[in-house]
């Protein structure tokens, strides 16, 4: 190495040591590495110089960039750690300092719900099945056996995407799923009977009022076996409605109704009370609609591959934000997504009192 650049790396080198943060340290590397730095401007005179000169000083000065790019990534290494060293001494954590309320986060009532469905559904033995939001046709309604007019398909009820060419070539609109109830086919396709599962997930219609919203959750509860019956749909939806709520002697009625996709259907209600104004579950000899349920019509077993004389089953499902605005007093809908933190804190739970899938409902 030549003298000059010998005593130019000598300097650098102290300026690099010198460097006591990582703002300076790069500051040195801009005026050293960057576009206008010294060495730069030395690689640059390279160009002019005869070949024996280039070739000699040429290989100095890579080397010396080399070397001076190492220091830089050193002296680096050796800030940030310092750095945190310096963070940890100043920033600790007193552990056993009692937790203050206003920092709490707290668990909305969404999320609790579902834990807590969860909890009541695990004891029964179901386990908890998924499916996409955005939807095909195929799953959302036909194989569902919704007629081709069925007014759920139509613009004004559900959220169409535009249309897209599949991988054969054909164009269909895909949809954002209007119920859960996608994800019973969606289950039976992939995997062998018997079914004993739940799902919970975002949901999507056009709707918007006290009671409705553009996006909401629902549950869906699948049981297919070779005998499971009209009894045990009753069974197992009492005792959940049951231990959801918290009242062991809940009235519960099963009124017929229509869904495409079971055969018979029913309503499932809730014995309740509206006096001055005000609700009151378990109470009075009223009734409110929780949900939809029946026995799996046998054109839907069909039509994922299950022979409807072999095998038999229930759904039920139902709106999520509707049993957590009567279990928990909840009197508008579309506050559950307005992300105020107001209404969070008041109807929000705290994270260590309430019960989970550790704790058991009855905590
Ligand atoms: C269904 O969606 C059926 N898939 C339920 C079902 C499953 C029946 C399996 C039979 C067997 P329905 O359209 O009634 O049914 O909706 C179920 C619940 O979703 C309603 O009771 C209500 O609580 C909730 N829900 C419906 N639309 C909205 C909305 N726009 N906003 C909030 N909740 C809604």
């Amino acid at each position: 190495m030549t003298q000059d650049i010998q005593s130019l790396k000598a300097e650098i080198t102290d300026e690099v040591k010198a460097a006591c943060d990582l703002k300076s340290l790069d500051d040195v590397r801009v005026s050293v590495l960057g576009k206008k730095g010294r060495i730069t401007a030395l690689m640059k005179t390279l160009g002019k110089m005869t070949p024996e000169e280039r070739q000699t000083k040429g290989r100095d000065l890579n080397i010396l960039k080399d070397e001076i790019a190492d220091l830089i990534k050193h002296q680096e290494s050796a800030l940030k750690k310092q750095e945190m060293d310096a963070r940890l001494a100043s920033e600790t954590q007193d552990i056993t300092l009692s937790p203050r309320p206003e920092y709490m986060g707290h668990i909305h009532p969404i999320s609790q719900t579902i834990e807590e469905l969860t909890t009541i559904f695990a004891a029964m033995g179901f386990s908890v099945a998924e499916g996409p939001d955005i939807e095909d046709d195929y799953h959302n309604f036909t194989a569902l056996n919704f007629p081709p007019g069925h007014p759920a398909r139509e613009m004004q009820d559900t959220f169409f995407l535009p249309e897209t060419q599949d991988e054969e070539g054909e164009y269909a609109k895909k949809l954002l799923r209007t119920h859960t109830s996608s994800v019973q086919i969606r289950h039976m396709e992939n995997n062998k009977p018997p079914h004993k599962i739940i799902c919970f997930g975002r949901t999507y219609r056009s709707d918007y009022d006290l009671t409705h919203t553009p996006m909401f959750h629902q549950m869906e509860a699948l049981m297919i076996d070779k005998e499971t019956n009209m009894g045990h749909l009753k069974g197992c939806i009492m005792d959940f409605v049951r231990a959801f709520f918290e009242i062991d002697d809940l009235p519960v009625r099963f009124r017929p109704s229509f869904f495409p996709f079971v055969e018979p259907g029913a309503e499932i209600d809730i014995g309740c009370s509206r006096e001055d104004g005000g609700l009151k579950i378990g109470a009075g000899d009223d009734w409110l609609e929780i949900g939809g349920s029946g026995m799996v019509h046998p054109n839907v077993l069909k039509n994922c591959g299950l022979d409807p004389n072999e095998y038999q089953g229930f759904a039920f499902g139902m709106g999520i934000e509707r049993m957590a605005m009567l279990k928990y007093g909840i009197p508008d809908l579309r506050t559950f997504f307005e992300s105020d933190l107001r209404w969070l804190r008041h109807y929000g739970f705290n994270p260590l009192e309430r019960p989970n899938s550790a704790t058991g409902v009855k905590s």
